[in-house]
């Protein structure tokens, strides 16, 4: 199977985070939505990473491959089967996806990936901006973050996959949770960090990182 995208981006270390922990061994192939190979288009019409190529199969979006990989790979699950946690599990994959993300990716377009990789100056404004806006999210998840296991119990979940894996983006501008300021968020997170997977994963994103410079 191949994955398109690129390590930096939290939606395509969400697929291979939960690639690993499931055993499905994935192929990364850089994808980059600005000049766009034919496979790449063909798996993600509208040009976002990551995505997916199975054979014949096509798919994009990281939820979407995901949902996938547990179809196929049921074992360990990513949903919880109890109907809250399941439902709390979609909450936190929301809102990594539509609430962390966005706030955070203010301060990485334009302190990292613009300036070092697409040659734009950078707007440090929106970086600042970015920054006032994560304050109440990290004080929102700070308040929710578990002082043992997981998110929504006692297995890892989609939901821990997930904001996980936006922290580890928001670590290339040293914003990974700190324990200073998020004590349990930083708790929470050194214990999502410490898995095979997600090892795994980092060693991987480290050396196609040192590959293209970054
Ligand atoms: N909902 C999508 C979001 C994917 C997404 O926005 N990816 C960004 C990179 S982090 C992207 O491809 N941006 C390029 C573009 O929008 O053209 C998912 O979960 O996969």
């Amino acid at each position: 199977m191949k994955v398109f995208g690129f390590p930096l981006s939290p939606f395509v270390r969400k697929v291979h985070l939960v690639a690993t922990e499931k055993g499905i061994a994935v192929e990364t192939v850089l994808g980059n939505p600005a000049n766009p190979a034919p496979e790449f288009l063909a798996a993600s019409p509208f040009r976002k990473i990551p995505a997916l190529q199975d054979g014949d199969f096509t798919l994009a979006d990281s939820t979407a491959i995901v949902t996938y990989f547990d179809a196929l790979t049921p074992d360990p699950p990513m949903l919880p089967g109890d109907a809250r946690q399941r439902a709390k599990a979609v909450w936190f994959e929301e809102f990594a996806d539509t609430i962390l993300t966005p706030a955070g990716g203010k301060i990485v377009f334009n302190r990292f990936v613009g300036p070092k990789f697409l040659g734009l100056p950078g707007d440090e404004e929106a970086a600042r901006q970015g920054e006032a806006e994560l304050v109440p999210i990290l004080a929102y998840f700070e308040g929710v973050a578990p002082a043992v296991d997981w998110l929504t119990g006692s297995a890892i979940s989609i939901g821990d996959i997930a904001v996980a894996a936006v922290f580890r983006t928001l670590g290339y501008v040293g914003r990974e949770p700190a324990a200073e300021q998020h004590p349990k968020t930083a708790a929470w997170y050194a214990r999502v960090c410490a898995r095979d997977a997600w090892q795994a994963v980092a060693a991987r994103e480290a050396a196609i990182m040192a590959k293209i410079g970054g």
